[in-house]
C-alpha cells in the first residue's frame, strides 16, 4: 500500500515535453483580474489560476529550451548567459501534495515545528500544519490592497524566532486617495498561533502611485539584523522610469536593520539625494530571491517578453532597467532603445527567452537529494515549473526544468530535504518535491 499523507495522494509528474505545452502561452492571456487587460498590464503576470496538477506517471522531465527566443535580434552579452544545456547529472523525484484550499497563496515560510506560514494574496496568512490542516486565518494581518497583483505577499520568520516570535509581512499597502506601495511589516506570532501582536508598518516604497502591478516583493535575510527586501517598478510607462532614478525606490533592492532604521553602511548613505534604504536599482519586478551559501544576495525579476532575468545585486550598482533589456514589450517592439548594454549597467548573469514567469526561489541545501546541492530552484508561473539552475563561478553552467503542471507561485527547502512550493489557484496547494520516481498506480 503506497504511504499516504493526509488527503494526499503521491502525485506523479506529467512528463510534457515542450512541444505539446501549448498550456504555457494560452495562460499568459489569460486571467481572473476582472476587466480588459492591456498589454502592459502583465500577461507575465496575470492571476489566472491553472488547474489541477496534473497526475499522470511517468519519468522525471528532463526538458531543454526548444522554443524560438522572442527577442532573436538581441544577442547575449556572453556565451552561456541563455539557454544552459541540461545538466549532466539529475535524479528521480515525485510530487506529493500536502495541503489543499489555500487562495492564490504567495508564499511558503517555515517555523520550527515543521508546520508552515502561508500566505493567501487575498489577504490571509493561515498555518499548515505537518498534517496538511489549514488553520483559520491569523487575526492582525495589515489592511492590503489585493486589486490584480496586489495583496498580501511574502512572509518570513526572523532568525531569532523561537525566541522572540518576530515574523515580517510584505504586501500592497493601500491609501484613502486610491494610490498604494510595497510596505514592509513586522510583527509577533502569538504563541498560539491564532494572531499577529505589535504589528508595525517598518517600510513603505515612496512614491505611492496608482497602479496595481509589480510590487515585488522578497524578504531575505542578511544575517542577525539586516534583510533584504525586493520591489517592483509599478508597472507601465512613464512610472516605470523611476527604477533609473535612486531618489526613489521604484525598482529597487532595499537593505534595512530589522527595526525599519538604515544600516549605515549601505551604499547611498549621505549621498544628498539618493534613498539611503537603496541596495540596488534599475530593477522591473524582483518576485524571487534568495542568499547564497556565502551570503550572497541573487534575485529574479519578471522582464519584459523574453527578458527575465537572474541578477546578483551588489551594493550601489545599476541593474539596467528600463534602459537596457533583454526582450521586448509584451504588446511587441523594442523597450525603448532596444539597448541591452550600457557603461555602468550591469549585466544579467543569465536570462530566459521566451519567459518562465518567475515567482520564488531558494537555494538547496537539504539532505534528501545529493545531487541538488548547491543549485538554484526557481519556480514559474507560466512556464509551470520549476527550474534548476546549476551554477559555477557566478555563471549558469546547467539548466534543468523540473515539469509542475500548475503556476509555481513560491519554492522552499523543508527541513525534511524535499523543496516545497505553493500553487497560483483560486484552489491553491502546498506541493513538495520529493526523491525517487512517482511510484506506480495500485
Ligand atoms: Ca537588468
Amino acid at each position: 500500500m503506497r504511504s499516504i499523507l493526509i488527503a494526499i495522494s503521491l502525485i506523479a509528474l506529467a512528463a510534457c515535453t515542450s512541444e505539446t505545452d501549448t498550456s504555457i502561452d494560452e495562460d499568459a492571456t489569460a486571467s481572473d483580474a476582472g476587466g480588459s487587460i492591456t498589454a502592459e498590464q502583465a500577461p507575465e503576470e496575470s492571476t489566472s489560476g491553472q488547474q489541477e496538477t496534473a497526475a499522470d506517471a511517468a519519468a522525471p522531465a528532463r526538458t531543454e529550451e526548444t522554443r524560438d527566443r522572442e527577442a532573436p535580434h538581441l544577442e547575449s552579452a556572453f556565451a552561456g548567459q541563455t539557454r544552459a544545456p541540461i545538466p549532466a547529472d539529475s535524479t528521480d523525484w515525485s510530487i506529493e501534495t500536502v495541503a489543499r484550499g489555500l487562495e492564490h497563496p504567495w508564499a511558503i515560510e517555515f517555523l520550527p515545528d515543521g508546520a508552515v506560514l502561508v500566505t493567501e494574496r487575498p489577504g490571509r496568512l493561515r498555518v499548515v500544519g505537518a498534517d496538511g490542516s489549514v488553520s483559520e486565518p491569523v487575526e492582525g494581518v495589515p489592511a492590503v490592497d489585493n486589486r490584480n497583483q496586489g495583496g498580501l505577499l511574502d512572509v518570513a520568520i526572523a532568525p531569532d524566532f523561537e525566541s522572540t516570535r518576530t515574523l515580517f509581512l510584505s504586501f500592497s499597502e493601500p491609501h484613502d486617495d486610491g494610490t498604494n506601495n510595497t510596505a514592509l511589516a513586522r510583527a509577533r506570532l502569538s504563541e498560539d498561533r491564532t494572531a499577529l501582536e505589535d504589528v508595525e508598518v517598518i517600510f513603505s516604497q515612496q512614491p505611492a502611485v496608482e497602479s496595481t502591478g509589480h510590487y515585488g516583493s522578497r524578504i531575505v535575510f542578511q544575517d542577525e539584523d539586516t534583510l533584504w527586501l525586493t520591489m517592483g517598478d509599478r508597472q507601465g510607462h512613464p512610472v516605470r522610469r523611476n527604477a533609473q532614478d535612486p531618489t526613489n525606490h521604484i525598482g529597487t533592492v532595499v537593505r534595512l536593520s530589522f527595526d525599519g532604521s538604515v544600516p549605515q553602511d549601505n551604499p547611498f548613505v549621505g549621498h544628498e539625494e539618493n534613498r539611503p534604504e537603496i541596495w540596488s536599482y534599475g530593477h522591473r519586478n524582483i518576485q524571487a530571491a534568495a542568499r547564497d551559501a556565502q551570503g550572497q544576495l541573487w534575485t529574479v525579476e519578471h522582464g519584459p517578453r523574453g527578458g527575465d532575468e537572474l541578477n546578483r545585486p551588489e551594493p550601489g550598482k545599476n541593474y539596467g532597467w528600463p534602459t537596457i533589456s533583454y526582450g521586448i514589450e509584451y504588446r511587441g517592439g523594442d523597450v525603448y532603445e532596444g539597448r541591452t548594454e550600457a557603461e555602468g549597467m550591469e549585466q544579467p548573469v543569465y536570462f530566459w527567452d521566451p519567459v518562465i514567469a518567475p515567482s520564488g526561489m531558494d537555494f538547496y541545501d537539504g539532505e534528501a537529494f545529493a545531487a541538488w546541492q548547491g543549485d538554484l530552484f526557481v519556480g514559474g508561473l507560466r512556464s509551470q515549473l520549476v527550474s534548476r539552475l546549476v551554477i559555477e563561478d557566478a555563471r549558469v553552467v546547467g539548466e534543468e526544468w523540473l515539469e509542475i503542471g500548475s503556476r509555481v507561485r513560491d519554492v522552499k527547502t523543508g527541513p525534511d530535504g524535499a523543496i516545497y512550493l505553493v500553487t497560483d489557484q483560486p484552489e491553491g496547494q502546498v506541493l513538495r518535491i520529493v526523491p525517487g520516481g512517482a511510484e506506480a498506480e495500485g
